[in-house]
Protein backbone atom coordinates (compact mmCIF):
# COMPACT_ATOMS: atom_id res chain seq x y z
CA UNK A 1 0.00 0.00 0.00
CA UNK A 2 1.33 3.64 -0.23
CA UNK A 3 0.98 5.04 3.30
CA UNK A 4 1.06 8.43 3.77
CA UNK A 5 2.00 10.36 7.03
CA UNK A 6 1.24 13.41 8.12
CA UNK A 7 4.26 14.38 11.23
CA UNK A 8 6.43 12.03 10.20
CA UNK A 9 9.06 13.11 12.27
CA UNK A 10 7.62 12.87 15.21
CA UNK A 11 7.50 10.59 18.67
CA UNK A 12 5.01 7.90 16.68
CA UNK A 13 5.36 9.15 13.08
CA UNK A 14 9.30 8.20 12.82
CA UNK A 15 8.23 4.84 14.92
CA UNK A 16 5.26 4.14 12.41
CA UNK A 17 7.16 4.92 8.56
CA UNK A 18 9.98 2.32 10.03
CA UNK A 19 7.52 0.03 11.12
CA UNK A 20 5.43 -0.23 8.20
CA UNK A 21 8.16 0.03 5.89
CA UNK A 22 9.80 -2.80 6.69
CA UNK A 23 5.94 -4.92 6.15
CA UNK A 24 6.56 -3.77 2.68
CA UNK A 25 4.42 -0.42 2.42
CA UNK A 26 5.61 2.78 0.15
CA UNK A 27 6.10 5.43 2.92
CA UNK A 28 5.71 8.90 2.13
CA UNK A 29 5.56 11.04 5.14
CA UNK A 30 5.20 15.17 5.27
CA UNK A 31 6.44 16.96 8.22
CA UNK A 32 6.85 20.89 8.64
CA UNK A 33 9.43 20.15 11.82
CA UNK A 34 7.25 21.99 13.99
CA UNK A 35 7.88 19.88 17.43
CA UNK A 36 10.92 19.85 17.12
CA UNK A 37 10.94 24.30 17.47
CA UNK A 38 8.25 23.45 19.90
CA UNK A 39 10.15 22.02 22.51
CA UNK A 40 12.93 23.82 21.93
CA UNK A 41 10.32 26.88 22.79
CA UNK A 42 10.40 25.60 26.82
CA UNK A 43 14.11 24.70 26.76
CA UNK A 44 13.99 21.27 26.07
CA UNK A 45 15.10 18.46 23.80
CA UNK A 46 14.59 14.87 22.90
CA UNK A 47 15.59 12.55 25.58
CA UNK A 48 17.00 10.47 22.53
CA UNK A 49 19.39 12.42 20.30
CA UNK A 50 17.11 12.28 16.65
CA UNK A 51 19.05 13.16 12.95
CA UNK A 52 17.66 15.37 10.54
CA UNK A 53 15.12 13.69 8.28
CA UNK A 54 17.47 13.19 5.37
CA UNK A 55 19.85 11.42 7.85
CA UNK A 56 16.82 9.66 9.52
CA UNK A 57 15.93 8.41 5.74
CA UNK A 58 19.49 7.52 4.62
CA UNK A 59 20.23 5.23 8.39
CA UNK A 60 16.49 3.38 7.56
CA UNK A 61 17.82 2.18 4.19
CA UNK A 62 21.91 1.04 5.40
CA UNK A 63 19.94 -0.58 8.64
CA UNK A 64 16.95 -1.86 7.46
CA UNK A 65 17.38 -1.53 3.44
CA UNK A 66 13.91 0.47 3.33
CA UNK A 67 13.01 4.03 1.14
CA UNK A 68 11.52 5.90 2.90
CA UNK A 69 10.46 9.39 0.73
CA UNK A 70 9.68 12.75 2.34
CA UNK A 71 8.31 16.19 1.67
CA UNK A 72 8.64 19.40 3.99
CA UNK A 73 5.23 20.98 4.53
CA UNK A 74 2.52 22.52 6.28
CA UNK A 75 -0.62 21.07 6.40
CA UNK A 76 -2.70 23.60 7.33
CA UNK A 77 -1.65 25.51 4.11
CA UNK A 78 -4.28 24.07 1.79
CA UNK A 79 -2.21 24.02 -1.44
CA UNK A 80 0.45 22.12 0.09
CA UNK A 81 -2.11 19.53 1.45
CA UNK A 82 -3.46 19.12 -2.21
CA UNK A 83 -0.59 19.09 -4.16
CA UNK A 84 0.57 16.60 -2.42
CA UNK A 85 -3.18 14.35 -2.40
CA UNK A 86 -2.37 14.80 -6.09
CA UNK A 87 0.90 13.81 -6.50
CA UNK A 88 0.48 10.23 -4.21
CA UNK A 89 -2.99 10.05 -3.84
CA UNK A 90 -2.13 7.62 -1.20
CA UNK A 91 -4.29 4.59 0.19
CA UNK A 92 -4.00 5.64 3.59
CA UNK A 93 -3.03 8.84 5.08
CA UNK A 94 -2.23 8.84 8.88
CA UNK A 95 -2.95 11.94 10.51
CA UNK A 96 -0.54 12.60 13.32
CA UNK A 97 0.61 15.93 12.58
CA UNK A 98 -1.61 17.84 15.08
CA UNK A 99 -0.12 19.41 18.40
CA UNK A 100 -0.34 17.03 20.57
CA UNK A 101 0.28 18.40 23.82
CA UNK A 102 -2.06 19.16 26.69
CA UNK A 103 -0.39 21.53 29.26
CA UNK A 104 1.26 23.46 25.88
CA UNK A 105 -2.57 23.95 24.59
CA UNK A 106 -2.61 25.70 28.32
CA UNK A 107 0.07 27.86 28.54
CA UNK A 108 -1.84 31.02 27.54
CA UNK A 109 -4.90 32.46 25.03
CA UNK A 110 -1.63 32.67 22.21
CA UNK A 111 -0.89 28.94 22.92
CA UNK A 112 -4.90 27.67 23.49
CA UNK A 113 -5.73 29.43 19.56
CA UNK A 114 -2.66 27.88 17.90
CA UNK A 115 -3.52 24.20 19.22
CA UNK A 116 -6.93 24.78 17.70
CA UNK A 117 -7.01 26.59 14.83
CA UNK A 118 -3.69 24.74 13.69
CA UNK A 119 -5.53 20.88 14.38
CA UNK A 120 -8.80 22.14 12.96
CA UNK A 121 -7.70 23.24 10.37
CA UNK A 122 -4.82 20.22 8.91
CA UNK A 123 -7.69 17.89 9.72
CA UNK A 124 -10.33 19.98 7.21
CA UNK A 125 -7.78 20.85 4.84
CA UNK A 126 -7.18 17.02 4.58
CA UNK A 127 -10.51 15.78 4.01
CA UNK A 128 -11.43 18.61 1.53
CA UNK A 129 -8.17 17.56 -0.52
CA UNK A 130 -9.14 14.05 -0.44
CA UNK A 131 -12.52 14.89 -1.52
CA UNK A 132 -11.52 16.70 -4.19
CA UNK A 133 -8.32 14.47 -5.93
CA UNK A 134 -8.11 11.24 -3.73
CA UNK A 135 -11.26 9.81 -2.92
CA UNK A 136 -10.32 6.39 -2.54
CA UNK A 137 -7.74 7.51 0.61
CA UNK A 138 -8.47 5.96 4.04
CA UNK A 139 -7.78 8.50 6.28
CA UNK A 140 -6.72 7.50 9.77
CA UNK A 141 -6.79 10.40 12.23
CA UNK A 142 -5.21 10.43 15.34
CA UNK A 143 -7.62 11.77 18.53
CA UNK A 144 -7.38 10.57 22.01
CA UNK A 145 -8.98 8.66 24.47
CA UNK A 146 -8.87 11.63 26.43
CA UNK A 147 -12.32 13.37 24.51
CA UNK A 148 -14.69 11.34 26.24
CA UNK A 149 -13.24 12.36 29.99
CA UNK A 150 -13.91 10.31 33.03
CA UNK A 151 -17.56 9.39 32.79
CA UNK A 152 -19.01 7.91 35.86
CA UNK A 153 -20.35 4.88 33.04
CA UNK A 154 -18.39 2.30 30.18
CA UNK A 155 -17.25 4.25 27.60
CA UNK A 156 -17.84 2.83 24.06
CA UNK A 157 -15.51 3.48 21.13
CA UNK A 158 -17.51 6.05 19.77
CA UNK A 159 -21.03 5.80 19.70
CA UNK A 160 -23.48 3.71 21.89
CA UNK A 161 -27.36 3.46 22.15
CA UNK A 162 -29.48 5.71 24.02
CA UNK A 163 -33.04 5.91 25.02
CA UNK A 164 -34.29 9.02 26.10
CA UNK A 165 -38.14 9.82 26.90
CA UNK A 166 -38.95 6.96 25.47
CA UNK A 167 -37.32 6.78 21.96
CA UNK A 168 -34.01 5.18 21.08
CA UNK A 169 -31.40 6.12 19.01
CA UNK A 170 -27.32 5.19 18.29
CA UNK A 171 -25.52 8.40 19.18
CA UNK A 172 -21.90 9.58 19.37
CA UNK A 173 -21.03 9.13 22.98
CA UNK A 174 -20.81 12.35 24.84
CA UNK A 175 -17.13 14.19 24.75
CA UNK A 176 -16.17 15.87 28.09
CA UNK A 177 -12.29 16.87 27.27
CA UNK A 178 -9.90 18.34 29.96
CA UNK A 179 -7.61 20.82 28.28
CA UNK A 180 -7.81 22.85 25.46
CA UNK A 181 -5.83 20.26 22.92
CA UNK A 182 -7.73 17.84 23.66
CA UNK A 183 -11.04 19.91 22.92
CA UNK A 184 -9.40 20.61 19.62
CA UNK A 185 -9.83 16.71 19.38
CA UNK A 186 -13.00 16.52 19.92
CA UNK A 187 -14.20 18.98 17.24
CA UNK A 188 -12.05 17.12 14.86
CA UNK A 189 -14.36 13.94 16.02
CA UNK A 190 -17.27 16.39 14.53
CA UNK A 191 -15.91 17.14 11.83
CA UNK A 192 -14.31 13.43 10.59
CA UNK A 193 -17.90 11.88 10.96
CA UNK A 194 -19.53 14.96 9.18
CA UNK A 195 -17.18 15.07 6.11
CA UNK A 196 -17.92 11.28 6.04
CA UNK A 197 -21.06 11.84 5.89
CA UNK A 198 -21.84 14.32 3.41
CA UNK A 199 -19.00 13.16 1.04
CA UNK A 200 -18.94 9.25 2.15
CA UNK A 201 -14.69 9.41 2.84
CA UNK A 202 -13.20 6.68 4.42
CA UNK A 203 -12.56 7.39 7.81
CA UNK A 204 -10.69 5.98 10.90
CA UNK A 205 -10.81 8.05 14.25
CA UNK A 206 -8.30 6.35 16.39
CA UNK A 207 -8.23 7.51 20.25
CA UNK A 208 -5.42 6.52 21.87
CA UNK A 209 -3.89 6.41 25.00
CA UNK A 210 -1.35 8.05 27.19
CA UNK A 211 2.19 6.28 25.07
CA UNK A 212 5.48 5.24 26.29
CA UNK A 213 8.42 3.57 25.85
CA UNK A 214 11.75 4.16 23.60
CA UNK A 215 11.70 2.07 20.90
CA UNK A 216 10.22 -0.70 18.79
CA UNK A 217 11.30 -3.47 16.98
CA UNK A 218 12.27 -1.40 14.02
CA UNK A 219 14.37 0.70 16.24
CA UNK A 220 17.85 -1.27 16.34
CA UNK A 221 20.05 1.08 15.58
CA UNK A 222 21.21 4.57 17.39
CA UNK A 223 20.37 6.51 14.61
CA UNK A 224 16.80 5.09 14.06
CA UNK A 225 15.97 6.81 17.16
CA UNK A 226 12.45 8.35 17.51
CA UNK A 227 12.19 11.22 19.76
CA UNK A 228 11.23 11.11 23.18
CA UNK A 229 10.19 13.97 25.64
CA UNK A 230 9.83 14.23 28.79
CA UNK A 231 10.21 18.02 30.38
CA UNK A 232 6.56 19.20 31.75
CA UNK A 233 4.91 20.56 28.74
CA UNK A 234 6.12 17.66 26.13
CA UNK A 235 6.52 14.84 28.12
CA UNK A 236 3.61 12.38 29.14
CA UNK A 237 3.37 10.81 32.93
CA UNK A 238 5.36 7.01 32.46
CA UNK A 239 7.47 8.25 30.17
CA UNK A 240 8.31 11.01 32.80
CA UNK A 241 8.51 8.72 35.51
CA UNK A 242 11.14 6.65 34.04
CA UNK A 243 13.46 10.25 33.10
CA UNK A 244 12.64 10.78 36.81
CA UNK A 245 14.11 7.62 37.82
CA UNK A 246 17.22 7.61 36.06
CA UNK A 247 17.91 11.38 37.32
CA UNK A 248 17.56 10.65 40.83
CA UNK A 249 14.68 12.97 41.23
CA UNK A 250 11.33 12.05 42.61
CA UNK A 251 8.19 10.89 40.04
CA UNK A 252 5.81 13.81 40.06
CA UNK A 253 2.43 12.36 40.70
CA UNK A 254 -0.20 14.80 40.39
CA UNK A 255 -2.32 14.92 43.48
CA UNK A 256 -3.03 11.22 45.05
CA UNK A 257 -2.34 10.02 41.57
CA UNK A 258 -5.91 8.15 41.52
CA UNK A 259 -6.67 10.09 37.97
CA UNK A 260 -6.71 6.62 35.21
CA UNK A 261 -6.01 6.25 31.60
CA UNK A 262 -5.04 3.90 29.29
CA UNK A 263 -1.83 3.37 28.20
CA UNK A 264 -0.15 1.41 25.45
CA UNK A 265 3.35 1.39 24.52
CA UNK A 266 5.12 2.92 21.09
CA UNK A 267 5.33 -0.93 19.81
CA UNK A 268 1.92 -1.72 20.34
CA UNK A 269 0.58 1.73 18.63
CA UNK A 270 2.26 1.23 15.46
CA UNK A 271 1.05 -2.22 15.24
CA UNK A 272 -2.53 -1.35 16.28
CA UNK A 273 -2.10 1.58 13.31
CA UNK A 274 -1.02 -0.96 10.53
CA UNK A 275 -3.70 -3.24 11.44
CA UNK A 276 -6.01 -0.27 10.51
CA UNK A 277 -4.34 0.95 7.77
CA UNK A 278 -4.23 -2.64 6.56
CA UNK A 279 -7.93 -3.56 7.37
CA UNK A 280 -9.48 -0.27 5.87
CA UNK A 281 -13.39 0.53 6.31
CA UNK A 282 -15.97 -0.29 3.65
CA UNK A 283 -16.48 2.39 1.04
CA UNK A 284 -18.49 5.64 3.01
CA UNK A 285 -17.54 4.04 6.30
CA UNK A 286 -16.56 6.24 9.74
CA UNK A 287 -15.70 4.21 12.96
CA UNK A 288 -13.75 5.28 16.25
CA UNK A 289 -11.59 2.59 17.62
CA UNK A 290 -10.39 3.47 21.51
CA UNK A 291 -6.42 2.28 21.10
CA UNK A 292 -4.74 1.04 24.43
CA UNK A 293 -3.59 -1.44 26.14
CA UNK A 294 -4.72 -1.54 29.43
CA UNK A 295 -5.95 1.07 31.92
CA UNK A 296 -3.52 2.43 34.91
CA UNK A 297 -3.80 4.90 37.44
CA UNK A 298 -0.99 7.37 37.78
CA UNK A 299 -0.19 6.43 40.91
CA UNK A 300 0.15 2.62 40.05
CA UNK A 301 2.44 3.33 37.29
CA UNK A 302 4.52 5.13 39.53
CA UNK A 303 4.38 2.03 41.82
CA UNK A 304 5.40 0.27 38.71
CA UNK A 305 8.42 2.53 38.18
CA UNK A 306 9.04 2.22 41.16
CA UNK A 307 9.55 -1.23 41.78
CA UNK A 308 11.55 -1.72 38.22
CA UNK A 309 13.64 0.77 39.13
CA UNK A 310 14.83 -0.54 42.42
CA UNK A 311 15.70 -4.23 40.94
CA UNK A 312 17.62 -2.29 38.52
CA UNK A 313 19.81 -0.54 41.44
CA UNK A 314 18.02 3.01 40.60
CA UNK A 315 17.41 5.16 44.27
CA UNK A 316 13.54 5.59 42.89
CA UNK A 317 11.34 7.61 45.05
CA UNK A 318 7.36 9.44 44.80
CA UNK A 319 6.55 12.93 45.12
CA UNK A 320 2.41 13.74 45.40
CA UNK A 321 2.64 17.13 44.30
CA UNK A 322 -0.15 19.44 43.66
CA UNK A 323 -2.02 18.96 40.58
CA UNK A 324 -1.76 21.61 38.17
CA UNK A 325 -4.31 20.18 36.07
CA UNK A 326 -8.68 20.37 36.92
CA UNK A 327 -9.36 16.83 36.91
CA UNK A 328 -11.28 14.35 39.08
CA UNK A 329 -9.07 13.06 42.17
CA UNK A 330 -10.29 9.35 41.43
CA UNK A 331 -12.99 8.63 39.60
CA UNK A 332 -14.94 5.11 37.36
CA UNK A 333 -13.03 4.42 33.86
CA UNK A 334 -14.10 1.29 32.23
CA UNK A 335 -13.64 1.99 28.40
CA UNK A 336 -14.24 -0.68 25.98
CA UNK A 337 -11.73 -1.58 23.64
CA UNK A 338 -12.69 -4.39 21.85
CA UNK A 339 -12.29 -3.73 17.93
CA UNK A 340 -8.79 -3.55 17.58
CA UNK A 341 -8.54 -7.18 19.03
CA UNK A 342 -11.01 -8.33 16.37
CA UNK A 343 -8.59 -7.09 13.80
CA UNK A 344 -5.65 -9.20 15.10
CA UNK A 345 -4.21 -6.66 17.79
CA UNK A 346 -2.58 -8.89 20.67
CA UNK A 347 -0.32 -7.06 23.14
CA UNK A 348 3.08 -7.79 22.61
CA UNK A 349 5.14 -5.88 25.38
CA UNK A 350 4.45 -6.74 29.27
CA UNK A 351 5.27 -3.40 30.99
CA UNK A 352 7.69 -4.26 33.18
CA UNK A 353 9.51 -5.79 29.93
CA UNK A 354 9.16 -2.00 28.65
CA UNK A 355 9.92 -0.26 32.14
CA UNK A 356 13.58 -2.02 32.05
CA UNK A 357 13.89 -1.36 28.62
CA UNK A 358 13.08 2.40 29.10
CA UNK A 359 15.30 2.97 31.70
CA UNK A 360 18.23 1.24 30.32
CA UNK A 361 17.61 3.17 26.94
CA UNK A 362 17.60 6.23 29.30
CA UNK A 363 20.77 5.82 31.02
CA UNK A 364 22.74 5.91 27.72
CA UNK A 365 21.65 9.57 27.58
CA UNK A 366 21.54 11.06 31.13
CA UNK A 367 23.86 13.40 30.21
CA UNK A 368 21.08 14.74 28.07
CA UNK A 369 18.51 14.18 30.79
CA UNK A 370 20.91 16.47 33.60
CA UNK A 371 21.36 19.57 30.74
CA UNK A 372 17.18 19.99 31.09
CA UNK A 373 16.69 19.21 34.26
CA UNK A 374 15.30 22.75 34.96
CA UNK A 375 12.57 21.93 32.66
CA UNK A 376 11.39 18.68 34.12
CA UNK A 377 8.81 19.85 37.17
CA UNK A 378 5.40 21.19 36.44
CA UNK A 379 4.68 24.86 36.11
CA UNK A 380 1.94 24.76 33.25
CA UNK A 381 -1.02 25.43 35.90
CA UNK A 382 -4.80 25.32 34.43
CA UNK A 383 -6.15 27.80 36.37
CA UNK A 384 -3.70 30.02 35.80
CA UNK A 385 -2.42 31.19 32.38
CA UNK A 386 0.34 32.46 32.07
CA UNK A 387 0.99 36.90 31.06
CA UNK A 388 -0.85 36.67 27.74
CA UNK A 389 1.11 39.76 26.78
CA UNK A 390 2.93 39.26 23.30
N1 LIG B 1 0.53 13.22 35.25
C1 LIG B 1 1.16 13.13 36.49
N2 LIG B 1 2.47 13.49 36.58
C2 LIG B 1 3.20 13.93 35.50
C3 LIG B 1 2.55 14.02 34.25
C4 LIG B 1 1.22 13.65 34.17
O1 LIG B 1 0.55 12.73 37.50
O2 LIG B 1 4.38 14.26 35.67
C5 LIG B 1 -0.89 12.81 35.14
C6 LIG B 1 -1.82 13.87 34.59
O3 LIG B 1 -2.32 14.71 35.59
C7 LIG B 1 -2.90 13.03 33.91
C8 LIG B 1 -2.16 11.77 33.46
O4 LIG B 1 -0.94 11.75 34.19
O5 LIG B 1 -3.87 12.67 34.83
C9 LIG B 1 -1.86 11.74 31.99
O6 LIG B 1 -1.13 12.89 31.65
P1 LIG B 1 -0.08 12.87 30.43
O7 LIG B 1 0.67 14.17 30.43
O8 LIG B 1 0.71 11.63 30.45
O9 LIG B 1 -1.04 12.73 29.18
P2 LIG B 1 -2.10 13.73 28.56
O10 LIG B 1 -1.89 15.14 28.91
O11 LIG B 1 -3.46 13.16 28.82
O12 LIG B 1 -1.79 13.62 26.98
C10 LIG B 1 -1.08 12.53 26.40
C11 LIG B 1 -0.54 12.97 25.06
C12 LIG B 1 -1.71 13.31 24.13
C13 LIG B 1 -2.65 12.12 24.05
C14 LIG B 1 -3.11 11.71 25.45
C15 LIG B 1 -3.93 10.44 25.45
O13 LIG B 1 0.31 14.09 25.21
O14 LIG B 1 -1.20 13.64 22.84
O15 LIG B 1 -3.76 12.47 23.28
O16 LIG B 1 -1.95 11.42 26.26
S1 LIG B 1 -5.12 10.45 26.75
O17 LIG B 1 -4.45 10.77 28.01
O18 LIG B 1 -5.73 9.16 26.79
O19 LIG B 1 -6.07 11.50 26.45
Amino acid sequence: MIVAIGGIDGYIGWALALHLAVRGHKVVGIDNFITRKRVEEVGSWSATPILTMQERIKAAKEVLGVDIQFVEGDLVNYSVVRSFFEKYKPDAFVHLAEQRSAPYSMIDVYHAVETQTQNIASSLNIVYAMKEVSPHTHLVKMGTMGEYGTPNIDIPEGFFEVEYHGRKDYLPFPRMASSWYHWSKVHDSGNMMFANKIWGLKISDVMQGVVYGTRTNEIVDERLHTRFDFDEVWGTALNRFCVQTVLGLPMTVYGKGGQTRGFISLTDSVQCLRLIIENPPDKGEYRVFNQFDEPYSVLELAQKVYKVGKEMGFEPAIAHVPNPRVEAESHYYNPEHEKLKALGFKRTRELEEELRNMLRDLSRYKNRLEAKKDVIFPRTDWRRARNPVR
